[in-house]
């Protein structure tokens, strides 16, 4: 079935405030007259409709004896439906076939994670994507939405800290044999000791080594990192606030020990993740901006149209890591590269285009910086007058960060600011924009999305640490630097999704060169990616 049509059902209903499942298309692409048998549809449909699923479809064509299913006439197929159809979102899209690129990787992420092409295995046109509601499941952990208590007085960071402190140190206790700050300074001089802490203060002296404060419940401690040990290398890695535990030998007076090891909370190596038990896959994304002047609306249309064909009849879940719209506010000048001036209208634009994505593709969104959410993180979802903005999908809204369990494949979904920082911090080998995905080793490594505190990242002191990484995940998701990367640390995926947002006038002055209009799509079942283009 010519691509052309099924496009045109869609963005057909899409202008009607529908959004509609792939089998309900399917089925009206394939009458005789789409056109007739569409208007019939939206007829019959009861009231508060939002999706228009096969049931509406089959129930119009079965009391129109004029719209007998057939094939498609050549040509025929786009008759009915109003060649000129815009989405209300006032696109202006054409609707000629998505220029996929399989395997393609913009930036050679040289990531270990393997690619396969999109598998398009039983893609006879009427074959659809799952709707078994049994096969599929979706989990969500970690979710603070409602949940949040703190006040952003002082004894909240406090607690945040420490719980923090608690629960990272929880994973390194079992590896040293650690003592408080304070029984350290009272040990005997020459002895081995260990510690666990956050880093307080990293400091280069004037002999070239390396001084690091550590501080736990109890005081502060300083650690001498020697330039010449191979735990030198690690120094340039340390943010402040990260928990880590050292270990090493007390001076003469036990008034600072040497180094002589380094433990972070990491991800074991023998992690092994789980995998669907049946080939789904999922596309995750980030940072759309709809209502910003560069947002690529036909970028997005051709990804959205193309998540009608057969091609991607796996492609059940779709998750994106923040940064819906464009917002307002967010840099300074920004207004002066806005396209909807009024961030409610811009959630209202988003939701249009929303509704180019199959009805039965389950979202999962988390916000991001551009949101209409507190900037501090955690991030809760979005409210309630912003959610029924965009209620025509059924989209799971959730706070940011959250881990999602889909199939048994667990994904942490970060929208990343913390990664500018991390990007900023450490050298250009070991974390930079043109390689996203190994700032995120560092996160994993650091089992916490935004360590340092202070910064870019600004933390909303709540009960417990929500941005520790409790668990491992399958795949750490995350966006915001507008790069595509991905690979494997310790066998958990990496994925940086690019942006539908082209280059900013701001990311032009800074040499930023976004990778946009790609949607990357794992497999499930066996955690490999495969990017498909649509710029
Ligand atoms: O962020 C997209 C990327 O660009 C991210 O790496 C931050 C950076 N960025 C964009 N605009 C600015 C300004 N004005 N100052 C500092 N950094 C910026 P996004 O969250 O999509 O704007
Ligand atoms: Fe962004
Ligand atoms: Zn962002």
């Amino acid at each position: 079935m010519p691509l052309e049509v099924t496009a045109r059902i869609v963005s057909e209903l899409a202008s009607r405030g529908y959004n509609a499942e792939r089998e309900a298309v399917t089925k009206l692409a394939a009458v005789a007259d789409p056109g007739a048998a569409l208007e019939r549809v939206v007829e019959d449909l009861p009231e508060d409709t939002l999706v228009v699923r096969t049931e509406h479809v089959e129930a119009a064509l079965s009391n129109g004896d004029d719209l007998a299913t057939g094939s498609v006439q050549p040509g025929g197929g786009q008759a009915g439906v109003d060649a000129d159809a815009t989405s209300s979102a006032g696109t202006t899209d054409d609707a000629s076939p998505p220029s996929t690129s399989t395997g393609a990787d913009p930036v050679e992420a040289g990531g270990s994670a393997a690619r396969s092409p999109v598998e398009t295995k039983g893609s006879t046109a009427g074959s659809g994507r799952s709707t078994d509601p049994d096969l599929r499941s979706l989990e969500i952990a970690n979710d603070m939405t409602g949940a949040s208590t703190g006040t952003g007085e002082y004894e909240d960071f406090v607690a945040v800290f420490r719980d923090r402190l608690e629960r990272l140190g929880a994973k390194l206790r079992g590896r040293v044999n650690h003592r408080p700050a304070t029984a350290i300074q009272d040990m005997p001089g020459g002895e081995e000791v260990a510690m666990v802490g956050l880093v307080n203060d990293v400091r280069s002296t004037a002999s070239g080594h390396w001084l690091v404060e550590l501080e736990d419940a109890t005081g502060t401690f300083p650690w001498l990192v020697m330039k010449d040990r191979e735990y030198a290398d690690l120094v340039e890695e340390l943010l402040c606030d990260e928990v880590l535990a050292m270990e090493g030998t007390l001076s003469g007076d036990s008034g600072i020990a040497f180094v002589d090891s380094m433990f972070f909370p990491d991800v074991p190596r023998t992690h092994e993740p789980s995998t669907a038990d049946r080939h789904v896959q999922a596309a995750l994304i980030s940072d759309v901006h709809v209502g910003s002047q560069e947002f690529m609306h036909d970028a997005w249309n051709r990804f959205t149209d193309w998540l009608h064909t057969p091609e991607a009849q796996h492609v059940e879940y779709l998750l994106i890591a923040g940064d819906m719209v464009e917002g307002v506010g967010v840099y300074p000048n920004q207004d002066e590269e806005l396209d909807v001036v009024d961030i409610y209208d811009q959630y209202e634009v988003f939701s249009e285009y929303l509704k180019g994505v199959p009805g039965n593709i389950e979202i999962v969104m988390i916000p991001g910086n551009h949101d209409a959410v507190r900037l501090a993180e955690p991030q809760p979802g979005f409210d309630e007058e912003l959610r029924e903005l965009m209620s025509a999908h059924d989209a799971r809204i959730v706070s940011n960060p959250s881990m999602v369990t889909l199939e048994g494949v667990s994904v942490l979904m970060y929208h990343g600011v913390s990664l500018d920082e991390v990007i900023a911090e450490l050298p250009e080998e070991k974390a930079s924009y043109d390689e996203p995905h190994k700032a995120m080793y560092q996160l994993l490594k650091k089992r916490h999305v935004a360590p340092q505190f202070g910064g870019h990242t600004r933390l909303a002191p709540e009960e417990k640490d929500y941005l520790v990484i409790d668990e491992v995940p399958d795949i750490f998701h995350t966006g915001h630097v507008h790069k595509l990367g991905f690979g494997k640390y310790h066998n958990v995926l990496a994925m940086n999704s690019g942006c539908w947002q082209a280059q900013t006038d701001f990311q032009k002055s800074v040499n930023i060169d976004p990778d946009s209009g790609y949607a990357p799509i794992v497999d499930l079942d066996t955690l490999d990616v495969t990017v498909q283009k649509f710029s």
